[in-house]
């Protein structure tokens, strides 16, 4: 689906027309996949568009520029600052954020020290991600033949866009195979992750998640699931899973910004089905916490204005 487009674009400090946010050919990370980004979302709540979360995400993109040594020539407080104004200028009351550090251009060559770091921060309105059937009633996943990269030679923790090369392949695989999403395993064989997603089993009641070791991202719905099934009294643990753990589970579902959190209802044909009680519970608290509905997660709800 062609992206919606909104009005402005923040572009190191600017806010540039949508139509005029374009960056050099010669720009450092279109040849080398050198960046990092957020995928963040806003939603409408009773006084007015929050931005879910928008701490911990920024917190997490200055953690990526860290690991792949890209000096960000802004505080945190700027990049939060600037995201509200992005919501703010363009009048969008739920949105999806997408922020970016990228090297620009300058100078060729896999050095990457000597460019320039670049930010923007783009918004405009994105709807389910893996449709609203999706949500409803859970996606068919197939597991992935491309594996997750090995944490000693891609670091899932950064979000990095170069990274993304190995989401893609599997994302066409599963689209060509007649599947909504993949699922990736570790070199080890242990279950990562999707391929723009965190995945999540529920067995007797429990809980369970990859750990980062597995080349999961540490994701910040995730991170929300955990403190919901918490708070519900609902165990949750993380720990290695394999492929057979998807195919006998109870439930299982996925959880990011993009995607929010939708059941899965099959992997490689083998039903789990219709989304179970646990899934149901923990997608129900999440929508509303998003809206700023729920007095325990206030503070998840960062206001623009
Ligand atoms: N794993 C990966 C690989 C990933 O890309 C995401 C987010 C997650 C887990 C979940 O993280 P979080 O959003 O903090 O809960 N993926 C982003 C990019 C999606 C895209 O298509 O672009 C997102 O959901 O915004």
């Amino acid at each position: 689906m062609p992206i919606t487009e909104s009005k402005l674009i923040w572009m190191d400090g600017e806010l540039v027309p949508w139509a005029d946010a374009k960056v050099h050919v010669l720009t450092h990370t279109l040849h080398y996949g050198n960046g990092v980004f957020e995928g963040i979302r806003a939603y409408e709540t009773s006084s007015g568009p929050a931005v879910f979360r928008l701490t911990p995400h920024i917190k997490r993109l200055f953690n990526s520029a860290k690991i792949f040594m890209l000096d960000i020539p802004y505080t945190p407080d700027e990049l939060i600052e600037a995201t509200k104004e992005v919501v703010r200028v363009n009048d969008l009351p739920s949105c999806y954020i997408r922020p970016i550090a990228y090297l620009g251009y300058g100078e060729m060559g896999l050095n990457p020290l000597t460019s320039k770091v670049s930010v923007s921060i783009a918004a405009w309105p994105w709807g389910s991600y893996l449709g609203d059937d999706g949500i409803e009633h859970g996606v068919r996943m197939m597991i992935s033949s491309w594996q997750r990269h090995d944490v000693n030679s891609m670091p899932p923790a950064a979000k990095g866009t170069g990274m993304y090369i190995n989401s893609q392949m599997a994302k066409i695989e599963a689209i060509k195979s007649g599947y909504d999403e993949a699922i990736l395993l570790s070199p080890q064989g242990y279950v990562s992750e999707c391929t723009g997603e965190n995945i999540f089993v529920v067995k007797n009641g429990v809980i369970i998640t990859p750990p980062v070791s597995a080349g999961a991202l540490e994701g910040i719905t995730q991170d929300a699931v955990r403190t919901i099934a918490a708070d519900l009294g609902i165990e949750y643990r993380e720990a290695h899973i394999v492929r057979s753990d998807l195919y006998t589970a109870d439930e299982a579902f996925l959880s990011g910004t993009a995607a929010e959190i939708v059941p899965i209802r099959s992997v490689d044909e083998r039903e789990i089905g219709e989304p179970g009680p646990v899934t149901k519970e923990i997608q129900s608290v999440f929508f509303s916490a998003v809206r700023g509905e729920v007095d325990r997660y206030k503070d998840w709800n960062e206001h623009v204005v």
